[in-house]
């Protein structure tokens, strides 16, 4: 059984200001070589999280093996971010529950969740209930296509405002805005912003950050935790400079 506490972490960082980097890895980018590479850097620039998950699983193989190779490697706990029910195992130490609370497709609002309900129920693994908002990033993204989901038009923060005030009051305890991997546009700070002051739960912020500029941006708005995938992985530097941004300018 697993005795993680993710969420009190996250809940209690937030509450006092400290802003937390969580690092996606997608298993179906990865090589053994550019895992090691990514985990080195996670850990000596203390990264808070690894996300892992993806939109597809082109190598399925790939998922509990690189999975494991993360377990090995780091102590940081991993969180799935998974894609559909195919991507969940016991051996993270938590999941984002992810109800994609911005479209209209019941699959992934709760069809995928009851599939993956009983596994998780047994598996141990801490759940962590997130309200996943896609906001429109500039072009046509994997997520928002293979969800078959149309993502809120970038210029009305009012919509995505009150669709965060309604997955909170639903109970999810999380607050995930995503612009989508490899997005031209990040979420504005506007729209940052006024999720942040309409909610109580963490804000989670991620798409298309790819420069410590970006980041600080999006936690300066309001983000609790900012996530980097596309970038981390071309660029592992950047991890840690976005690291020790955030112990410098905020
Ligand atoms: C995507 O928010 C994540 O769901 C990360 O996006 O890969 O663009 O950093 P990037």
């Amino acid at each position: 059984m697993h005795k993680s506490n993710i969420y009190q972490t996250i809940q209690h960082k937030a509450a006092l200001n400290k802003k937390q980097l969580a690092v996606l890895i997608d298993p179906d980018k990865l090589s053994s070589e550019s895992l090691s590479n990514t985990i080195n850097i996670c850990k000596s620039s203390n990264v808070d999280f690894i996300f892992y998950g993806g939109s597809l699983l082109h190598e399925p193989t790939h998922f509990e093996y690189f999975l494991n190779e993360i377990k090995k490697q780091t102590i940081i706990p991993v969180i799935l971010f998974p894609g559909s029910s195919m991507q969940i195992s016991a051996k993270a130490d938590g999941i984002l529950f992810l109800s994609l609370i911005s479209g209209r497709n019941p699959e992934y609002l709760i069809g995928q969740h009851i599939v993956a309900a009983p596994f998780l129920k047994s598996s141990g693994i801490e759940i962590l209930p997130t309200g996943y908002i896609l906001i429109e990033s500039g072009k046509s993204t994997t997520v928002s296509y293979i969800s078959n989901t149309t993502p809120i038009p970038s210029d009305k923060p009012e919509i995505a405002v009150c669709t965060a005030m309604a997955g909170e009051m639903l109970g999810l305890k999380l607050i995930y805005l995503d612009a989508g991997s490899g997005a031209q546009n990040t979420i504005s700070n506007e729209t940052i912003s006024k999720v942040k002051n309409s909610i109580s739960c963490p804000l989670i912020i991620g798409g298309g950050i790819n420069t410590v500029e970006k980041a600080i941006n999006a936690f300066n708005a309001g983000a609790d935790i900012v996530v980097v995938g596309n970038a981390a992985e071309k660029s592992p530097e950047l991890i840690k400079q976005i690291k020790a941004a955030i112990s410098v300018v905020i």
